[in-house]
């Protein structure tokens, strides 16, 4: 199936090549789409360059720095609408195994509408993590499905393979978290619409160049918005129970 795997990225000049040339080995018929907030190291310029060299690989060229989130509604329309039937969501950065991206893309080829590369399922791990951002990322993800009543064990994981019909039916694109809480919000939505999600082990390795754009207020948008989604939940479920059904 058509494939798209879509990389947002800002101020990745020391991942970039690396990353793209794996990703070609890895998976040699993917479309790579990079989805660049004007990133002032010349990110963009790199990917174009090294379109001429690998093939296959188209840069969205965004002005301002909006978010990843907002990065991946873009980038995600984008592709869907150049026909991908598979978009898979990946970081720049190499924290996401590009080794992983054909059995993803097989999981949704076989009828998942969601693949994981989950580190919290047997076979997966983390790699480099202090203490405490191992910490964040467990209880992290056991607060979002607990409240939320997700069977998944990375909710927050960033790399990921969706049908495209899977997220036209669920509607992405008002999906409004731009941090982690974007992908507890897609997790969420996707369940909402009886989406089948599997998860895939993976290692996830800590980046080793650049610079993370993790902040406290991404940490905190994405415990609110579990919360937001649990009272929205409970409200739905009230006035289905109180329209009897
Ligand atoms: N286009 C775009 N990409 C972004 C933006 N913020 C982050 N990214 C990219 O999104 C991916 C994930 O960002 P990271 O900084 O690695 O965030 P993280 O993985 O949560 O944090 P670390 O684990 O500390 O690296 C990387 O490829 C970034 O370059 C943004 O505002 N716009
Ligand atoms: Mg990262």
């Amino acid at each position: 199936m058509r494939t798209t795997v879509v990389v947002p990225t800002y101020n990745e000049i020391a991942n970039i090549d690396r990353l793209l040339r794996e990703v070609r080995a890895a998976a040699p018929d993917v479309h790579v789409l990079v989805v660049d907030d004007g990133s002032p190291d010349g990110t963009a310029d790199r990917a174009e360059a090294l379109h001429a060299e690998l093939g296959g690989i188209e840069v969205l060229r965004r002005t301002e720095k909006n978010g990843l989130g907002n990065a991946y509604r873009a980038g995600l329309r984008h592709a869907m609408d150049a026909g991908a039937e598979i978009c898979v969501q990946m970081d720049a950065d190499l924290s996401h195994p590009p080794a992983a991206l054909p059995a993803l893309i097989a999981n949704v080829e076989h009828g998942a509408d969601l693949c994981i590369g989950s580190r919290y399922v047997p076979g997966g791990r983390v790699v480099n993590w202090p203490r405490r951002r191992k910490w964040l990322s467990r209880w992290g993800n056991r607060y979002a499905a607990g409240v939320l009543g997700l069977a998944v064990n990375d909710a927050t994981a960033g790399y990921r393979a969706y049908s495209s019909a899977a997220l036209e039916r669920m509607g992405f694109e008002t999906v409004k978290a731009e941090g982690y809480g974007f992908q507890v919000e897609m997790t969420y939505r996707l369940v909402c619409h009886e989406g089948k999600i599997v998860e895939f082990p993976i290692t996830f390795a800590d980046r080793t160049e650049g610079e993370s754009k993790l902040s406290g207020s991404i940490v905190s948008e994405a415990l609110v918005l579990v919360a937001k989604l649990w009272i929205s939940d409970f409200r739905g479920r009230h006035r289905r129970r109180a329209q009897g059904f």
